[in-house]
């Protein structure tokens, strides 16, 4: 125990001590840039992952996976003799931290594996499952990652539970650190939520999700509060909501205005909320045999002898009827090892009274002395039935009532709503179909894929592209313009759930033809021009083929690039183009950037200093520091923001592809100074003249006062890598242009 006594800080080896991030906070993130590298992933350079998959024997997994969920085992036993419950329970926590603002979260890397999600309380027992998983996943090793097997897990629980799934896609391979990308809410209790609601609330720490009757006096809000954009969770540590009700009040009717908030920003509506509830609740048991002191700490800061597990529960036997997750006891249904309409049965049948579970947590029983829920261990035992607060919302909302009893008369319509919704969860992160990997990919396309159409005529060749390339800058289009077009149109592109990118060519379409950020006006008169010289290739080219505009905006781009820089742009054609029917104007919504930095694009908010936001957009867009750097330095000196004004353009030569903007930065013969309330504008001027020079925002200072960003931007702007600087930017620019190509990995 003397180590859980010992702070980390005072460590005086292996990188302990103080730390940067300690003394300044709000210091800029740069780490999210470098993380899964080569450095941390003991997989060979060329391993493929697309590759391993494909030589899996798929069938013999599911078989594995289908014997193991009835093979309970001493050290965990198995609730009813199956762990199904348990597995639904894992692949949903593992994909429901998904949120459509950002794109973060979700399933697609396996980070349930590691902090801070292996240790969530909302995460409580799942180390358990993983461990359960551990033999398979070792007997298959490479050819399936932790993030397939754990979803795949729940589907095959589903269907050893008699549930007809609607398919199942692997793909996701895993990443080997814990993810620092993904903004979990400012709190630092878990279970708080004072900073995410604004209001004053404080997190009860260390109550498990039982929240104390002090804190439940304080929640006149919870009718009314906003939840902060882009979390999902109404707490610290919770994948959604809390189930008791809005911090812990049994409130059936204020829990659905949480549960709609939550499930809305996973990109579920209404019905899909019903369904994944309805029907994930039909399984299973929730667990709190015992207040929660018995149990220890969570994974991350447990003992070395746990060898990662976490919550060792002193209570009795500390698993099985012992077990303590939740702290609440419930079993929803008579049959909850089977697929079943049971759990709306039952909220309909029955009036339900509040009681407490054995672990002080709040719950309902029903008022009946119908005896029908089996117990999990004892055959002899029978119980009333039981539900979360959570679960009367989907009786007591008026919209969600509506829903629950349609589905209560037609229960083939909730199977076909949960299936659906089910694999939109577990798949809503993987981007395009191209990346959907096995045999049982459903047929079917859906909306939220943000289908593309096939290339079903020959696409162009390098002679095309160059007589092409010529027809574009004859347009009289300025090429800052389609610079700022090909960049508004790749540069939507979200590394986290893979949505975006060029392809498709979805900017001329709603909404995006409409954002701000892109300029409409202008954008209009680009597009315009490059649709001209696309029906003109169209209509005369030889051999029937095709250019799509979604590769011509991209090709403009790039000649424009081209002509700037002086040496070959690549380019690789094959996009097509999306038709508005084929995009979900609503979901598109939430890929409009709020700030742009590398066209000197929006500001802050009390939240997040501009700056923040232009690493947040490199992240989303896969850079690395130095990639971030020497595109915005390029744009600048490529003349190419949003509106066409001249921050930031730190050159005599705007247009020509130069390290202007570095050098420029840099000189030293420059005092900067604040020229805006808001310290969103700068001016720099001469200091033996004072003759004004340059206006800068805050996306341009960045690179002269951050320490390592400066260090980075003064490479570019030393002697002899002035050429350097241009072949970087191309590469990286060439990066932003592809990162939707997963059609051409
Ligand atoms: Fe659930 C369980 C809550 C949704 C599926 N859950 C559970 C629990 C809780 C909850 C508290 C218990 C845990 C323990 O163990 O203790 N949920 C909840 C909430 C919500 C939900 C609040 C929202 C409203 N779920 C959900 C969904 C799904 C689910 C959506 C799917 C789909 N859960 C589930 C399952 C379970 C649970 C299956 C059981 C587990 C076992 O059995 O273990």
């Amino acid at each position: 125990m003397a180590s859980a006594k010992c702070p980390m800080r005072e460590s005086n080896v292996g990188g302990g001590g103080t730390r940067n991030r300690d003394w300044w906070p709000n210091d800029l993130r740069l780490n999210i840039l470098r993380q899964h590298t080569a450095v941390s992933n003991p997989m060979d350079k060329d391993f493929n992952y697309a590759q391993a998959f494909k030589s899996l024997d798929y069938e013999a997994v599911k078989k594995d996976l289908h014997a193991l969920m009835t093979d309970s085992q001493d050290w965990w036993p198995a609730d009813f003799g199956h762990y199904g419950g348990l597995f639904i329970r894992m692949a949903w926590h593992s994909a429901g931290t998904y949120r459509v603002a950002d794109g973060r979260g979700g399933g697609g890397q396996g980070q349930q594996r590691f902090a801070p999600l292996n240790s969530w309380p909302d995460n409580v027992s799942l180390d358990k499952a993983r461990r359960l998983l551990w033999p398979i996943k070792q007997k298959y090793g490479n050819k399936i990652s932790w993030a397939d097997l754990m979803l795949l897990t729940g589907n095959v629980a589903l269907e050893s539970m008699g549930c007809k799934t609607f398919g199942f896609a692997g793909g996701r391979p895993d990443t080997w650190e814990a993810d620092e990308s993904a903004y979990w809410g400012g709190e630092t209790t878990w279970l708080g939520n004072d900073i995410r609601y604004g209001q004053g609330h404080t997190g009860i720490e260390g109550e498990g999700v039982v929240d104390s009757d002090e804190h439940k006096k304080d929640h006149k809000d919870i009718h009314t509060r906003d939840l902060e954009n882009p979390l999902a969770a109404s707490h610290m540590g919770l994948i959604y909501v809390n189930p008791e009700g809005p911090d812990g009040v049994p409130d059936p009717v204020a829990a659905a205005r949480d549960i709609r908030t939550t499930f809305g920003r996973m990109a579920m509506n209404d019905e899909e909320t019903v369904a994944l509830i309805a029907g994930g609740h039909s399984f299973g048991k929730t667990h709190g045999a015992a207040p929660s002191e018995n149990v220890g700490k969570e994974p991350e800061d447990a003992p070395l002898e746990q060898m990662g597990l976490g919550w060792a529960n002193k209570y009795g036997s500390g698993k099985g009827p012992d077990t303590i997750t939740s702290g609440i006891e419930v079993t929803w249904t008579g049959t909850p090892t089977k697929w079943s309409n049971n759990f709306l049965t039952y909220l309909f049948k029955y009036e339900w009274e509040l009681t407490k579970s054995p672990a002080g947590a709040n719950q309902w029983v029903a008022k009946t002395d119908d005896l029908i829920i089996p117990d999990a261990y004892d055959t002899n035992k029978k119980h009333r039935p039981t539900m979360l607060t959570t679960d009367l919302s989907l009786r007591f909302d008026p919209a969600y009532e509506k829903i629950s009893r349609r589905f209560l008369e037609n229960p083939d319509q909730l199977h076909d709503a949960f299936s659906r919704a089910w694999f939109k969860l577990l798949h809503r992160d993987m981007g395009p179909r191209s990346r959907w990997l096995g045999p049982e990919i459903p047929s079917e396309v859906l909306i939220w894929e943000d289908p593309l159409p096939p290339a079903n005529h020959p696409i162009i060749d390098e002679s095309d592209i160059t007589s092409l390339k010529q027809k574009i800058l004859a347009t009289g289009i300025k090429s800052a313009e389609l610079i700022t077009t090909a960049w508004a149109s790749a540069s939507t592109f979200r590394g986290s759930d893979k949505r975006g990118g060029a392809n498709g060519a979805r900017i001329r379409l709603a909404p995006q033809n409409k954002w701000k950020a892109n300029n409409p006006q202008t954008l209009s008169q680009v597009l315009g021009a490059l649709e001209r010289v696309q029906q003109e290739f169209n209509s005369s080219a030889s051999g029937g083929k095709k250019v799509s505009l979604a590769d011509l905006i991209v090709l403009a781009g790039c000649a424009a690039v081209e002509k700037a820089a002086g040496i070959p742009v690549p380019f690789t054609p094959g996009r097509t183009d999306a038709t508005q029917e084929q995009t979900d104007v609503e979901s598109f919504e939430h890929l409009e950037p709020l700030v742009d930095g590398f066209r000197n694009y929006g500001k802050g908010t009390s939240r997040a200093r501009t700056e923040h936001f232009l690493v947040d957009k490199a992240q989303l867009l896969n850079l690395s520091a130095p990639e971030m750097t020497v595109l915005v330095g390029g744009l600048r000196a490529l003349n190419a923001n949003w509106d066409g004004s001249s921050y930031g353009v730190f050159t005599k030569r705007p247009g020509q592809l130069t390290p202007d903007f570095f050098t420029n930065l840099l000189d030293m013969g420059t005092a900067w100074k604040v020229a805006s309330n808001d310290e969103e504008l700068y001016e720099g001027f001469d200091r033996k003249t004072g003759e004004k020079k340059w206006t800068g925002t805050r996306s341009d200072l960045v690179f002269g006062s951050h320490a390592e960003l400066r260090a980075i931007s003064e490479a570019y702007a030393s002697a002899g890598n002035e050429e350097k600087f241009v072949r970087d930017f191309v590469a990286a620019w060439n990066k932003v242009m592809n990162l939707d190509r997963f059609d051409v990995a």
